[in-house]
């Protein structure tokens, strides 16, 4: 009789985002030149998402306070491992942002979590504390396009920023994953930064 051969597999189990979309918006059905939060499920977290016509019937969302971190969050319900993601709809010029957020919670004065957003060519790791940004991580690169994709992923304390799909090792501390334990349970979001001609579309986010 032939023995049963025996094979033994290890493997290094490294975080991924590779989970389906719990929640996906691509805001055609809002109302534009009006703020996000307020239509949908989106509630207005820090400052102003407002609805941006993109042609046609097509509706994109982008941030409109000069200056200041928005932040509008979707009233989901979320595992406390999350990601959200958004495709970028149009691209302005300076300091304009668009991005997504994870572990929102509270508003305005309280506004806490975590985001990811990119100008025409800088992207941005920061920690939300009572509507005040803290920058975790930063990578200058050459240019935001129309059609990029930015996703930000946090399990446990561990948050990972993935442009176009690819983790990007640039941003944060740990060589693409950087930790934080601030934080340990919210909703997912869109964010922005300054009043902003750089828009974004098709958001998705879900659990881990
Ligand atoms: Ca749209």
């Amino acid at each position: 009789m032939t023995p049963t051969p025996s094979l033994t597999v290890s493997r290094t189990i490294t975080p991924t985002p590779s989970s389906a979309a719990g929640y996906s918006d691509n805001f055609d059905s809002y109302t534009s030149g009006a703020n996000l939060g307020g239509q949908g499920n989106w509630l207005t977290t820090l400052n102003d998402i407002l609805v941006v016509e993109a042609g046609g019937t097509n509706h994109t969302v982008g941030p409109n306070d000069a200056g200041l971190v928005c932040v509008s969050t979707y009233n989901g319900t979320f595992n406390n491992n999350q990601w959200a993601e958004v495709t970028v709809g149009a691209v302005g010029a300076g300091s304009q942002c668009i991005g997504v957020a994870v572990r929102l919670t509270g508003s305005t004065t309280t506004a806490c979590g975590y985001g990811y957003y990119a100008t025409n060519n800088t992207q941005r790791l920061w920690r939300l504390t009572n509507g005040t940004k803290t920058n975790l991580g930063t990578n200058n690169f050459t240019a935001l396009n129309v059609g990029d994709t930015l996703k930000l992923v946090i399990t446990g304390s561990t948050l990972m920023c993935y442009f176009n799909g690819v983790l990007d090792t640039v941003i944060g501390s740990g060589g693409g994953y950087t930790t934080d334990t601030t934080y340990l349970t919210g909703k997912a979001g869109v964010c922005g930064y300054d009043t902003s001609t750089t828009t974004g579309d098709s958001w998705s986010a879900g659990d881990l």
